[in-house]
């Protein structure tokens, strides 16, 4: 890493901020020096806030400053794409072709789909709520995800213990998921159990939550 270059994350409140949390992840994970900023959510200038930095109005950003250039990059996606391409011994996505293509699938499939998903099953980290039935549409792709995590492990997982081996953005794009599935009471079999309490014992993912207990709400 070029130690002339700055990174600055602008992140929503951790409690709600899935997108925040992916590249945040992955930043974390790979080692990458980031100063965070947080705008809060669902306050009445939450947008003129965002928009003050990022174009789009969303975040997460990622502000790149180097020498006398800045760079925007705004969506969790393209952070995480733009991270893997300038900082290649990063290694954020897997080294083969194979599992690269397909931890690439997986990681825009939850970047563009699962909206009923989302919407039943919102990220809200310190919460804890009750079971309760989930609609076809939500429970497909409560099975979608299963078969996705099934698969990967089975094929490409590897000694330690992620969906591709070694950590990679397709963990950190399904790592708000895994909370979701805490915060809503969803159970899963044992080895996708296992799986998720590997991600949430990622130091990372304890230093995030452990930082929504002290956010305003
Ligand atoms: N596709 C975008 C989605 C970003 C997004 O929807 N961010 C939400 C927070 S998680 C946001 O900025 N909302 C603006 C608002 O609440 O006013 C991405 O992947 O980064």
């Amino acid at each position: 890493m070029t130690v002339d270059t700055q990174y600055t994350l602008f992140i929503g409140t951790r409690n709600y901020s899935s997108w925040s949390l992916r590249p945040w992840l992955a930043m974390k994970m790979a080692d990458i020096h980031f100063t965070e900023i947080v705008i809060p959510l669902r306050q009445p200038d939450t947008r003129e806030k965002i928009l003050e930095h990022s174009p789009s109005g969303k975040v997460p950003l990622l502000v790149i400053e180097r020498q006398n250039t800045k760079e925007l990059v705004w969506d969790s996606f393209a952070i995480c794409e733009t991270l893997a391409e300038r900082l290649p011994a990063a290694q954020l996505w897997p080294e083969g072709a194979v599992a690269r293509a397909f931890a690439r699938s997986i990681a825009a499939e939850m970047h563009s789909g699962f909206a009923e998903l989302r919407a039943a099953l919102p990220m809200e980290i310190i919460a804890r709520k009750r079971p309760a039935p989930l609609a076809d549409a939500v429970h497909r792709q409560v099975n979608r995800i299963h078969d996705i995590w099934y698969q990967a492990l089975k094929l490409h997982g590897g000694r330690d213990g992620f969906l591709f081996g070694r950590f990679s953005i397709a963990d950190a794009f399904y790592a708000p998921v895994v909370t979701r599935f805490v915060t809503h009471g969803i159970s899963l079999p044992p080895l996708l159990q296992e799986y998720s309490q590997r991600i949430l014992a990622l130091p990372a993912m304890q230093q995030w939550a452990a930082a929504t207990q002290s956010e305003s709400r």
